[in-house]
């Protein structure tokens, strides 16, 4: 995989350098090396981009949806055709194993553009109203304009599919801001528009920090915001939005319980908890980082809980057989390592297998604590780290109780054989998604989204599309 030793911001369908000449450094977290230089765009850039998404805005929305639809398959075909090299840029640049970019982030990276190329030509008929009497149809979706998409580091590409391929679907042209600390699969991104043939100005990108995110979120050219990452900044963003025209969607953290019964399928359910917790070293919103088990297999499962650990290999990124890869920044292994050492002082139980960490790099071997009580920070707030909260109860109810005691509402996940249980819990449970005897399943056709603050709006599935139209 070549990396470029610079990379520009993406505007108007060039590569060009920020107005100021300021660049920052990306990193490889498992090494620390520097992987290249990225333009760090200011507001001048950021006014030229939205002004490229605003001219680019008229003709996209006015081609007919069939037609936009052929972008969309074209891209995800090329990210198919081009996904070695993808996985392993996402990889070096983010820290996660290459197994996982490799079978989850880039198949579904594609599924997504495939899913919602489905959608550009059948949104002026498909599934909304006609009138029996005059035939007419009674919506009109209107696509919004420009949308300003603001993206985390933990997910980059996929969070990049999630956003931009209903956007284009429907009509709108997007100014997207990757993380500052995983910039690189964006610009390649950028480079694929290019080859799909993409009109210039409907997909910009735009490279830089908080400040880069602000000055995009504030600018008044644009119509919507999306926004995925950390609850504070998406206040933060609600606020500033707040008085103006702009429509947003927020998808922020999570704290997600994995709730396992007596009579689930242990094996199953111990699998489900280590993907739960472990997937993308717990850097996931959606993460079932507190694990309910029923007071009467507590010990059975925690053994072989245990043992599941010990096997985890942990390490390089790049080798195929790693299973847990490193943290994404030394900011998040900091902020990781001081809610676990709280944990410690409160009074839970910490364990880890035996592993070896690599010298170099953001590490943090797999953890997890027993004895935690709802009175820990581990069990309210979100580590975003390999890091599991153990709990128990009794009771179906006791369990309902304990997972929706939490200030977030994105995600949960119930291990049971009984599937009246399973049908009641859902309902019952304050969560955007709850898995049943399986955890961190995606699919582009099914919504996403949070409850409280997890944030508002969903992405995927049709319901995907209404964020970005007016009907
Ligand atoms: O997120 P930030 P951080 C949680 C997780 C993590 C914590 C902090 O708990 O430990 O947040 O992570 C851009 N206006 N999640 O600090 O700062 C920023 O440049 C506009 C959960 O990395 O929210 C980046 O592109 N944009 C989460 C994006 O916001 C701003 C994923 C996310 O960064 C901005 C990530 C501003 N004022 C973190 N300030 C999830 N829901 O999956 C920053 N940004």
């Amino acid at each position: 995989m070549d990396i470029a030793p610079s990379y520009g911001l993406f505007i108007d369908g060039e590569f060009r350098e920020a107005a100021a000449g300021k660049v920052f450094k990306t990193l490889a977290p498992a090494t620390e090396e520097v992987l290249s230089e990225v333009a760090q765009a200011d507001a001048d850039d950021v006014d030229a981009a939205v002004r490229a998404a605003r001219a680019a805005f008229g003709p996209w929305s006015a081609l007919p949806g069939a037609e936009r639809a052929k972008y969309l398959f074209r891209i995800a075909r090329i990210v198919q055709e081009r996904s070695r090299e993808l996985a392993v840029l996402e990889t070096l640049d983010n820290g996660k194993p290459i197994r996982e970019t490799r079978d989850a982030d880039l198949p579904l990276v594609a599924a997504h553009f495939f899913y919602y190329a489905g959608w550009a030509d059948k949104l002026a008929h498909a599934a909304l109203g006609r009138s029996p009497v005059t035939g007419a149809s009674e919506e009109a979706p209107r696509p919004l304009g420009v949308a300003a998409q603001v993206i985390p580091w933990n997910f980059p590409l996929m969070m990049l599919a999630w956003k931009i391929a209903p956007a284009l679907a429907t009509g709108n042209t997007v100014v997207l801001k990757p993380a500052e600390t995983t910039p690189l699969s964006a610009l390649f991104f950028a480079d694929i528009c290019r080859q799909a043939g993409l009109p210039r100005g409907v997909v910009n990108i735009v490279t830089g920090d908080g400040s880069t995110g602000a000055a995009l979120v504030g600018h008044p050219g644009v119509d919507k915001v999306a926004f995925t990452g950390s609850t504070a900044v998406g206040k933060e963003i609600a606020r500033t939005v707040a008085g103006t025209d702009k429509r947003l969607t927020l998808e922020l953290g999570g704290k997600g319980a994995n709730i396992v019964f007596e009579d689930a399928p242990l094996d199953q359910a111990v699998e489900g908890i280590v993907n739960g917790i472990f997937f993308n070293q717990g850097q996931v919103c959606c993460a079932g980082s507190r694990l309910l088990v029923q007071e009467s297999v507590h010990e059975e499962v925690l053994d072989a809980l245990k043992r599941r650990l010990a096997t985890l290999r942990v390490g390089d990124p790049l080798d195929k057989n790693t299973d847990v890869g490193a943290i994404n920044s030394a900011e998040q292994l900091a902020r990781i390592t001081e809610l676990a050492d709280a944990g410690e002082r409160e009074g839970a139980a910490r364990w880890s297998p035996a592993c070896e960490l690599p010298g170099e790099g953001y590490w943090f071997a797999p953890t997890l604590f027993t004895g935690v009580t709802q009175a820990h920070r581990i069990a309210r707030e979100e580590i975003f780290g390999p890091v599991l909260s153990v709990l128990t109860f009794r009771t179906p109810d006791e369990a309902v109780a304990k997972a929706n005691n939490t200030p977030y509402g994105l995600s949960a996940g119930i291990w049971t054989e009984k599937g009246s249980r399973i049908l009641k819990m859902a309902n019952q449970l304050r969560a955007g998604v709850v898995w049943a005897n399986t955890f961190n399943k995606f699919d582009p056709a099914s919504p996403f989204g949070g409850y409280k603050e997890s944030g508002f709006g969903r992405e995927g599935g049709r319901h995907g599309l209404e964020a970005y139209l007016d009907v």
